[in-house]
């Protein structure tokens, strides 16, 4: 009948017990456990698609995770994260077993009013893992399976892919849903705004990236012509010696606090770093004693919001998203000095991106640099028009500026590309030196680490994971161990991309702040069933 060849060899009898869960970013797991998980994928984007007659995105990438791993996650038509709604329907879906998978089916047609008989487009992308063509071949199969449509982009990074659904489904009103499009999108607005810039300083001009041997290397290089000569990128880590994320990328620059490795640095140049599936990106450098300096993604979204706010005036009601992970010292320059509203949501970019929608004018940016801006219709049409009409010479080159912005930015998903270079622009226009923004404000010293315990879902949190509310006892242990510390704050929760406890703590000098992340990495081994040895300091 109609579901004839759902059930193709994609079965997952061969790793049962393994329960999957739609988690921060989709589904994320060993590349080898995948491949029913993706078939499944296919087919719920075709549903997704048919249920709203509208173009859906599909990206097989684990992102940061490491290379043996892989994952996969649904792109709505705005560009936007899969609607929480359908979370479920997927969790559903990649947990059937293989004889249930058509009941599974008809009862999400039921439920969320899909009728089988109406078309399904997918744009499907992946990363550079090596399980991922194989991966994204299987998607494919599911969608073919429910008769859909589908046009695969091959290696794109994952803020391409929401790009490219955004632009289908605005018909073209976005862009062009090509990489040609992208590129001369974002290039030509890089270029009106440098155009507006002062500076020349010689070493204003180089950039040094970490790629983490992933998909940012390859589109970068091919972006390169596009950028003008003015801007001197140098690409490391491009893939072609050492293995995805190993020892360098964005998340291992933000959460070890230390330089990536094949990256030389000197003393004072600019640098940078994007994840694996380039939707992150952190800055840093070295001073001439030798001290690493990280620019995480607090510090982006400052640079971001003091220069939006200037240009902004008072026309616009703006606001910056954080998560618990923001540095304490962030959030108080943020409210305090910059007096900016901040709101602080649960991890994972589509809560982040939720929120962000409320303003005429919403920052968003996760500390390990996963962010972007968002401009309201109202806003994005005003800025527009006043960039045409507005008679006082200085508004106008303002608005100006805010448009490029709005062109260069991409306001579908956190993009490490366009992030770069709204960076470097800001940094261009405003004359300011990578040191001069690091200044801005002394992060609180800080430490992240992991647990690994039998089943991290004993650990439920609340206002926005700063709490813990189970395992019982375990918010009572970590506020004494609080307590003994100043200026300190810690927090646990389950990560939903990794089979970790995640645990962060900050406080007034770096030792205090590792003694009190172990301490109550200590408790949550203890309180929450730990795997194995005991975490040592
Ligand atoms: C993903 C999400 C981010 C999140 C990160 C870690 O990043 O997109 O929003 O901060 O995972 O999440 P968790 O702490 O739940 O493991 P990426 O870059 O891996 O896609």
């Amino acid at each position: 009948g109609q579901f004839s060849g759902v059930c193709r060899s994609k079965d997952n009898t061969s790793h049962e017990g393994v329960s999957l869960a739609y988690g921060t970013a989709g589904f994320r797991a060993r590349a080898e456990l995948l491949d029913h998980v993706v078939f499944r994928m296919g087919l719920l984007a075709a549903l997704r698609s048919k249920a709203l007659a509208a173009t859906i995105g599909i990206m097989v990438t684990a992102s940061h995770n490491p290379e043996e791993d892989n994952g996969v996650k649904l792109v709505d038509p705005l560009g936007e994260m899969l609607h929480p709604s359908w979370e479920e329907y997927a969790t559903q879906l990649a947990n059937a077993e293989e004889q249930e998978l058509q009941k599974v089916i008809t009862e999400i047609c039921q439920k969320a009013a899909v009728d089988l008989h109406k078309d399904a487009s997918v744009f499907i992308g992946r990363d550079t893992r090596p399980s991922s063509k194989k991966l994204s071949q299987s998607v494919i199969d599911g969608i073919q399976v429910l008769g859909g449509q589908y046009h695969d982009y091959g290696l794109v990074t994952t803020p391409q892919l929401h790009y490219m659904v955004c632009c289908q489904n605005t018909q073209g009103q976005y862009g062009k849903a090509t990489l040609e499009g992208y590129y001369e999108k974002l290039s030509k607005a890089f270029m009106e705004l440098m155009k507006q810039s002062h500076c020349s300083g010689e070493s204003q001009k180089h950039l040094k990236i970490d790629c983490a041997n992933g998909i940012g290397a390859l589109k970068l290089s091919e972006m390169k012509p596009y950028f003008p000569p003015e801007v001197l990128i140098h690409i490391y880590n491009d893939g072609t010696k050492e293995k995805l994320n190993h020892l360098c990328g964005a998340d291992f620059v933000k959460v070890h606090q230390k330089p990536p490795g094949g990256l030389d640095m000197k003393p004072n140049e600019r640098c940078c770093s994007f994840d694996g599936d380039a939707d992150r990106i952190v800055y840093y450098y070295k001073d001439t004693a030798g001290h690493f300096h990280l620019i995480d993604g607090d510090k982006i979204a400052t640079l971001i919001s003091i220069f939006l706010k200037e240009l902004l005036a008072k026309d616009f009601k703006m606001a910056v998203v954080q998560t618990a992970y923001a540095n304490g010292n962030s959030t108080r320059y943020l409210q305090e000095t910059l007096k900016v509203p901040v709101h602080c949501v649960k991890t994972g970019v589509k809560h982040l991106h939720h929120k962000a929608q409320e303003f005429d004018v919403g920052v968003y940016f996760e500390a390990n640099g996963h962010g972007t801006v968002l401009f309201s219709k109202a806003a994005e049409t005003k800025i527009r028009q006043l960039a045409k009409e507005e008679k006082d010479d200085e508004k106008r080159e303002a608005a100006k500026m805010l448009e490029n912005m709005i062109d260069m930015i991409n306001q579908t998903v956190g993009d490490a590309v366009s992030d770069m270079l709204v960076i470097e622009a800001i940094l261009a226009l405003k004359g300011l030196t990578v040191q001069q923004w690091d200044a801005l404000y002394t992060d609180l010293p800080n430490r992240l680490l992991k647990v690994q315990v039998a089943d991290r879902r004993v650990i439920d949190t609340t206002d926005a994971e700063r709490r813990a509310l189970t395992p019982p006892g375990l918010q009572e242990k970590i506020d004494a161990l609080v307590k003994k510390y100043k200026l300190s704050r810690a927090f646990v929760r389950p990560s939903g991309t990794e089979d970790v406890v995640r645990i962060y703590a900050e406080a007034d000098t770096q030792e205090n702040a590792d003694a009190l992340a172990h301490e109550v990495s200590l408790a949550v081994f203890h309180l929450a069933g730990g795997k194995g040895a005991p975490p040592q300091p």
